[in-house]
């Protein structure tokens, strides 16, 4: 009976509690709370409603000493109930890597392939990786599975695959020399063996010049049953870059320095929101897959906890509460918190550099004088000088890049950037601050989230993001729960 105790009869439980507290002071506050029935009681362990009595998982979680359960966030439980396997993970833009079960063995296909990857609509880069897809589908698996992964080479040259961070048997490592021999083009080769860890885990070539093209992927290991507490969402972003020069698709592998950057192998404002429910618990696994940039990767309006590496879930007396979190080359690390708070956020790499992609039509000094570079490269025979001088008023500003935040963009770009189920109802102009290393992280209440991801009725531009801007956050969210 604890067990069926709703999420709506919770928080009126906890509400009741705070009231008692109120009326009666500290211990009368504690006796009501201990009380009420558990929200689920399968582990002794676990929390009981008086750890949380006066923290609501819809309003920050700040406020309480450092050192305490409430600001740590360790003791909220997730929607989703203990003692379950985990939710299916999900890289927004990518697919999964289907398998079949051969004599007990997980049997995947992975082919090592030349892709055309569309980063923003219309711009199709010429990258590498796997199955066609840049970064690979993502792997999905559980600890304790024993998995075979049959390899076909489709590129013009050798490649091994490493499985990164993967505790197995040497010659399946995946290092060409050491450990295996090189693939040769148009060969299969066999890995296969038992997953006894779990975390966050890649694959990728094992050539640096295939990396610098982009052949990596997810490899996810989930425990059987899920990490207590558990989450509601599990999603997963792999950063990329590369330097792709202005009159050709084709990365320069050799290249020290970038211009594209990718999440999931798309730049923004073609990345592909995260949608979640106001409340929910949320993990995200961030993984650099970069050549050489690490990424100070930061989330807008919620504090997060560092609660995992690539050796799966920390205990949570050491999850780190931040806001920012620097994720370095051929690292992975996860991320939790609750989704206390309703909006459309921004979730970046806060280098400048990586919030844009490279413009390469106005660049240079004569923008400064709002002369369209066309003008000269129509007239290359005659062009007039260029103005030596930086002393007129137009260097006074910085020009380019700032003038390209409210760049026009065709109506067919515009609509594969705004017409996709996920960005419905965010503000009409939201892409104008959505670019290169970003993408955006909806917390939307229920109601709101039922309209953006399953109904079909009209969502006019900015009515999702004004309806959660006029609302009380709390309130709102108890009525439509
Ligand atoms: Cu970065």
């Amino acid at each position: 009976m604890k067990k069926k105790l709703s999420r709506r009869q919770f928080l009126a439980t906890s509400a009741a509690a705070v009231a008692a507290g109120a009326l009666g002071g500290k211990e009368a506050r504690g006796q009501e709370a201990a009380a009420a029935p558990a929200p689920h009681a399968s582990n002794a362990s676990e929390p009981t409603p008086s750890s949380f009595s006066r923290y609501s998982r819809y309003h920050p979680s700040f406020g309480g000493p450092p050192e305490s359960d409430h600001f740590l966030g360790k003791l909220v439980p997730g929607l989703r109930k203990s003692g379950l396997p985990p939710v299916p993970f999900e890289a927004p833009d990518l697919e999964k890597l289907s398998w079949r079960m051969v004599n007990g063995v997980k049997e995947f296909e992975l082919r090592c392939t030349p892709v055309k990857r569309e980063f923003l609509p219309g711009r199709f880069m010429n990258v590498w990786g796997y199955n066609g897809s840049l970064p690979g589908p993502t792997i999905e698996a559980y600890q304790g599975d024993r998995v075979r992964f049959v390899v076909h080479n489709e590129l013009p040259e050798p490649t091994t695959v490493h499985w990164h961070g993967l505790e197995l048997p040497v010659q399946f490592d995946g290092v060409p020399g050491l450990t295996q021999n090189l693939i040769p083009p148009g060969e299969t080769y066999v890995y296969e063996y038992d997953l006894h860890q779990a975390g966050t885990f890649f694959y990728h070539s094992h050539i640096a010049m295939q990396e610098a093209f982009g052949m990596a992927g997810f490899f996810i290991i989930h425990p059987r049953i899920a990490y207590d507490p558990p989450v509601d969402r599990d999603f997963g972003l792999i950063f990329q870059n590369f330097f792709i020069s202005p009159n050709t698709a084709t990365p320069d592998s050799m290249a020290m320095n970038w211009n594209w950057h990718t999440i999931n192998g798309r730049s923004g404002p073609y990345t592909t929101p995260l949608v979640c429910k106001h409340g929910e618990r949320v993990r995200i696994r961030l993984m650099d897959f970069s050549p050489m940039q690490h990424h100070p990767i930061h989330l807008h309006g919620h504090t997060f906890w560092l609660t995992g590496t690539e050796a799966g879930r920390i205990p949570p007396s050491a999850w780190i509460p931040r806001n920012t979190t620097l994720t370095a080359v051929a690292v992975a690390q996860d991320f939790e918190f609750i989704a206390f708070n309703p909006g459309d956020w921004i979730f970046h790499c806060h280098m400048t550099h990586h919030m844009m992609n490279h413009m390469t039509k106005q660049v240079g000094p004569r923008i400064r004088q709002d002369v369209d570079v066309s003008r000269y490269l129509a007239a290359l025979p005659n062009r007039p000088p260029v103005e030596g001088s930086f002393e007129t008023a137009p260097f006074e500003v910085p020009g380019y890049p700032q003038k390209m935040q409210g760049m026009e963009m065709s109506a067919k770009v515009m609509h594969k950037i705004t017409g996709r189920r996920e960005t419905r109802g965010m503000r009409k102009q939201w892409h104008e601050g959505v670019k290169g290393l970003m993408t955006v992280l909806r917390v939307l209440p229920e109601d709101l989230y039922d309209r953006v991801m399953h109904s079909e009725e009209a969502i006019q531009p900015g009515e999702i993001f004004e309806a959660i801007a006029r609302r009380k956050h709390h309130k709102a969210t108890r009525s439509a729960g």
